[in-house]
């Protein structure tokens, strides 16, 4: 029986261009789809009438020109655009092996239409691998985590449109080439199925723009374009350098049905098909039948030509990454109270606790995870994303005592070490986030992740210097004992 994770496992944290960097002006770079979405005041985000990560038509309109007036933290990050070096020094304390990390589309192709690359962009993550490579660390990249340059967005609406395709393609056949010795795993895209929630967040669409018939066309023609240029951009890496590892993400939305009734089964059945069509394609190379039938029930119509098939069929991807939070529990008549979650909501399970957040915490459930995606896929798993938000406080002697959080992350590791032994393949894990960001869901500044504390507040406040958290130690020596010490 195996007893423990493998010698080579990756042990690491994550971040985000959009939520990490700021410097959002700087070195060349275009503005990112991300930079125009404002904070809310919580009062204010009760009544809004789009998702805190989407943003209204006029709203786009309004913030793009830059000179906005209004709180965009996403703008600001955690400063790491300047601080990367002395940011990467104390990852590397940490002892990551694997700092997963994305590139920000806007830096490289500061309007995503024209042709020429922005060489202080390029320049910019080549240091980052350097100081990555100082310490140990492996990079991963995430090329495109929920951002991509405005222009793309207002000419073209985002995925909408087919040809945002031969914009990304050429933007990763410049990342993969000018990385090629650097970088040796990659995800294209950040949760794939996040469209389907937050169609602005995963697709770059504004709802009031589409050209589609519905939404819910343009969201799965959106999904649809990006499968394909996933594929294409999979087949130019494998010329590029065979050692180069493709993964592609999903946001693991694991479910219970919350009664034996079996028509609450079949909906958790239904909703586990809709999170795993991403994962069919993507490692299967087709679309399933169960997707014919719901594109057929719910008016939704692209088309997929026979070359496409092909396409897709023989260029799938080497690994599964996904994040998992929570869990969901799923039923039939469902019109309760709900908890929250990674931008989904469902009824609460009362077996769980939750976190300041209302998401359910659920190590078990990760285990379950874990099982379920290596049983039926049979191909190497990656936990891209993995944590817990809080409202962590900074005391006056410079300490942040996120025992919670230790506690999280210690059930988490334990469930995970368990699916090892059941023997499922898993080569790496990497904690959301290395380091305090800017959160994806809510915008907030005070939704902390990190190991590492970022004095700034939802305002821009602070000295934005840097604290260890008591997290910090405790995964130090989870890493140094390969998850012996828990
Ligand atoms: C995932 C995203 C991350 C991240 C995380 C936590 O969906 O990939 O970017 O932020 O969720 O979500 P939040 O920041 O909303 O708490």
């Amino acid at each position: 029986m195996i007893t423990g994770f493998p010698n080579d496992f990756l042990w690491g944290a994550a971040t985000a261009a959009n939520q990490v960097e700021g410097g959002y002006n700087e070195g060349g770079k275009g503005l990112s789809s991300f930079d125009v979405v404002p904070y809310y005041e919580p009062e204010i985000r009760k009544n809004l009438k789009v998702l805190t990560t989407d943003v209204t038509e006029e709203d786009f309109r309004k913030n793009k020109t830059g000179g906005a007036e209004g709180n965009f933290p996403k703008r600001r990050g955690s400063d790491f655009y300047h601080q990367y070096k002395e940011d990467i020094q104390l990852f590397g304390e940490l002892g990551l092996n694997v700092y997963r990390l994305s590139i920000s589309w806007a830096r490289i192709f500061p309007d995503g239409l024209s042709d020429e690359p922005n060489k202080e962009g390029l320049e910019f993550y080549k240091n980052v691998f350097s100081e990555c490579r100082k310490y140990g660390m492996e990079p991963l990249v995430t090329m495109s985590h929920y951002e991509m340059p405005v222009d793309i967005v207002d000419q073209l609406n985002g995925w909408e449109s087919k040809e945002t395709i031969h914009h990304f393609v050429r933007y990763a056949n410049v990342i993969l080439n000018e990385y090629k010795n650097d970088v040796t795993y990659w995800i294209i895209f950040n949760e794939l199925n996040m469209t389907v929630f937050s169609p602005y967040t995963g697709a770059g669409i504004l709802q009031e723009r589409i050209v589609s018939e519905n939404i819910e066309t343009a969201k799965y023609k959106a999904i649809h374009h990006q499968f394909l240029a996933a594929a294409k951009v999979t087949s130019i890496a494998r010329t590029i350098n065979p050692k180069f590892k493709i993964g592609c993400m999903i946001a693991r939305l694991e479910n219970y049905a919350a009664t034996c009734r079996p028509e609450d089964q079949f909906t958790a059945l239904q909703d586990d098909q809709l999170n795993c069509f991403f994962l069919d394609v993507s490692v299967r190379g087709k679309y399933p039948g169960y997707m014919t039938r719901y594109f057929a029930e719910h008016d939704i119509e692209f088309e997929i030509t026979e070359e496409e098939k092909r396409l897709l069929a023989s260029n799938t991807s080497d690994f599964i990454s996904f994040s998992f939070y929570n869990t969901y529990v799923a039923k039939y008549d469902d019109t309760g109270t709900r908890v929250s979650g990674n931008l989904v909501d469902s009824e609460p399970n009362p077996y769980l606790k939750t976190t300041e957040w209302n998401w359910p915490i659920d190590p078990l459930g990760f285990r379950i995870t874990l099982n379920r995606l290596y049983d039926k896929y049979q191909v190497p798993l990656f936990v891209a994303e993995n944590g817990l938000g809080a409202n962590d406080i900074l005391e006056e002697s410079g300490y942040v005592h996120d025992t919670y959080r230790i506690d999280y992350l210690r059930e988490h590791v334990a469930a995970m070490k368990e699916a090892v032994k059941d023997g499922v393949e898993i080569f790496g894990y990497t904690v959301w986030t290395a380091i305090d960001l800017v959160s994806c869901g809510t915008n907030e500044m005070s939704k902390r992740y990190g190991f590492i504390y970022v004095d700034a507040d939802n305002y821009g406040n602070g000295s934005y210097k840097r604290f260890k958290k008591d997290s910090f130690s405790w995964y130090q020596k989870v890493i140094k004992s390969n998850g012996e010490i828990l």
